[in-house]
């Protein structure tokens, strides 16, 4: 097989045979594949092997409702096909005019009728049939929305942190964000051929950053506004932290390396924190951005891709050899790191005012599901409110919405709009809000257990065991996953689930509430009645034993009931 962007390296046996992905990228016109011919295919609501692949890269996933699959199989039907799509969104700025057609697809086009924010910054269908896949991306054409390598082995959706406060800074670091997605995008014609009726043309196909086989594995990027690190910059392959002087955006601190999948059993696999690899100055941005990929397009691992992230680049090369290449590649010095810190992760909920005069309502959608429930019709309040909305949306990377950029004016009427529809309920507890899930079942095919369905029970059971020990409105950072690829980044909570069966988890303690560590194992493969009881006792030897002001996740370390994980290769499976 050729490659000819891949340049083995001592790192890597020569000799070993590259992961399978790596021939379908190389066999695929750039992405092309067959797609087309399987699109005009009636007689499978499916893709074919590659195809199934090669969509991603176009931003959708093939999936069925596992709610249903057994019982098809039993009437000898094929599993109910359809794809989800995730739209590419940096930044997660979504206008009300774009949000109104997202809104009317998913009414009309979908078979679950919901729309789903995500935890970078976007939003899925889940439940598109092949008749309408094409018809859908035309749909987001027209009011400028893509799918573009919101999957696939290339850069993802760019976060950058909804920080509606210090707009100034914000509107800058946005950009940035917008920039770095068109900078890292591929240039393959094949999205605008195949679902936009783009004529056929090779010739602009060249991919100088990407490679013509693409990266070797997904690849995550942000630009962060500290103190607020929302985005969970340790769970990203690349981070910008923006560094201000005066207000003023002057450059950025680099992260680089971190990620949260592993793999049961696996010990070579385990989430990672990001490396600080230095300070540079604005104009640099793009450059190292670019050979920060370069460099792990180059050097990643191409015969693993349970290895393939740039963490695990990183550890095998070591970190100041794959900065020293990125600084020779890029033709910058990275200056020392600026001084800055996080505090915390949290949405802010409710309103508040901007420097700009304008007001920001940011409202609490349990797992970013946004569907008409019979006593909270939450879709229709954000089509109402995006009827008469002239400011945008921003989509947090907590699964929440931002109503952004509210005169003092229309104020009263959107947040009428929102009580009424039951987008602003005020008996939502602080452990509610700091609670997250992944989706999971029925739509994940690597679902384990259940996550975003089990979420609201796990919460309450939550609520309950704080009042017990009389600490209701203190709360833990909460997050379960359905299993350990993490989605709901799980491995940067102080109390993650991950799941290992049908209603069985690992229990890890020990993140802390500005996500800069990552927990470590506490309970292994256990159901409620196991882990409620612990998380009893623990709940009550906090309440009563804390520091002032100490987070469950400090607590836990505190007192040795789990070590720290500081070096995460060596200590987080010791
Ligand atoms: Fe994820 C795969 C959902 C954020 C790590 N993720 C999947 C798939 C597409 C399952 C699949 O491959 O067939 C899930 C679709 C479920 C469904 O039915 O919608 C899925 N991931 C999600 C979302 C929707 C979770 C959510 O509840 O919001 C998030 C969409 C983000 C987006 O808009 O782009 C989502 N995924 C994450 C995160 C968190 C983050 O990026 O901040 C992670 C952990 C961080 C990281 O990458 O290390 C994450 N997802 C994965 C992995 C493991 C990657 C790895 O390094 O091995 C997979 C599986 C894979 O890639 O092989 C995966
Ligand atoms: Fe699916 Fe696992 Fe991601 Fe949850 S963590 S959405 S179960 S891949």
């Amino acid at each position: 097989m050729s490659n000819q962007d891949y340049k083995p390296n001592s790192k890597h046996d020569p000799a070993a045979k590259f992961a399978d992905n790596e021939r379908l990228k190389t066999e695929s016109q750039h992405l092309r594949g067959t797609i087309e011919t399987d699109l005009g295919d009636q007689l499978t609501g499916g893709f074919t092997k590659d195809n199934f692949q090669l969509i991603r890269f176009h931003g959708m996933y093939q999936q069925d409702d596992r709610d249903i699959r057994a019982e098809r199989a039993k009437q000898k039907l094929e599993p109910l096909h359809n794809v989800m799509l995730r739209a590419r969104m940096p930044g997660g700025i979504i206008k009300p005019e774009q949000w109104l057609a997202i809104d009317k697809f998913a009414e009309d086009k979908t078979s679950y009728g919901s729309i789903r924010l995500t935890t970078r910054q976007t939003f899925q269908f889940h439940g598109v049939l092949k008749p309408h896949i094409k018809e859908m991306h035309l749909t987001l054409h027209d009011v400028g929305i893509d799918s573009i390598a919101t999957a696939g082995d290339v850069n993802r959706n760019v976060l950058c942190t909804t920080n509606p406060v210090e707009s100034e800074l914000h509107q800058e670091a946005y950009e940035w964000a917008a920039k770095i997605s068109e900078h890292l995008l591929p240039k393959t014609r094949a999205y605008l051929e195949i679902w936009l009726n783009g004529e056929r043309k090779d010739s602009t196909d060249l991919e100088p950053i990407l490679g013509s086989t693409y990266l070797p594995r997904k690849f995550k990027t942000t630009v962060t506004i500290p103190p607020n690190n929302e985005v969970d910059v340790h769970a990203n392959d690349l981070n910008f932290v923006a560094i201000a002087e005066e207000g003023k955006l002057v450059g950025f601190n680099v992260l680089v390396g971190g990620g949260l999948a592993m793999t049961h059993g696996d010990v070579n696999t385990y989430p990672r924190r990001a490396d600080d690899f230095g300070f540079i100055p604005l104009e640099h941005t793009l450059a190292v951005a670019e050979h920060v990929v370069s460099v792990q397009r180059d050097w990643g691992n191409r015969v693993n891709r349970k290895n393939a992230k740039t963490k695990y680049t990183l550890d095998a090369f070591g970190i100041d050899a794959f900065k020293e290449e990125v600084e020779n590649r890029a033709g910058v010095k990275f200056a020392p790191s600026r001084p800055f810190e996080f505090t915390h992760r949290g949405d802010r909920f409710g309103w508040v005012e901007g420097i700009d005069g304008k007001h920001h309502l940011t409202l609490f959608l349990q797992s970013g599901r946004i569907l008409d429930y019979p006593d909270k019709p939450l879709k229709t309040g954000c089509r109402k409110i995006a009827e008469i909305h002239k400011g945008d949306f921003r989509m947090t990377a907590n699964q929440n919405l931002i109503i952004a950029g509210v005169a003092e004016e229309d104020k009263a009427q959107i947040e009428q709009i929102a009580r009424e529809h039951g987008l602003i309920d005020d008996t939502h507890t602080e452990q509610r809000k700091s609670s997250m899930a992944c989706v999971a079942m029925p739509t994940c095919p690597l679902a384990m257990a259940e996550a975003e369905r089990y979420l609201p029970d796990l919460v309450e059971k939550t609520e309950a065991l704080l009042a017990k020990h009389e600490v209701p409105n203190d709360d833990i950072i909460l997050r379960v996953v359905g299993c350990p690829n993490g989605c709901g980044r799980a491995m940067l909570a102080e109390v993650g689930l991950v799941g290992k069966g049908p209603g069985k988890y690992n229990v890890y303690l020990g993140g802390n509430r500005e996500g800069t560590r990552v927990p470590k194992l506490y309970l292994e493969n256990v159901g409620e009645e196991t882990y409620l009881p612990a998380l009893d006792e623990l709940i009550g030897q906090w309440a009563a034993e804390r520091n002032e002001q100490e987070c469950f996740g400090d607590f836990v370390i505190r007192k040795g009931i789990v070590a720290e994980v500081k070096v995460s290769k060596t200590d987080f499976h010791a």
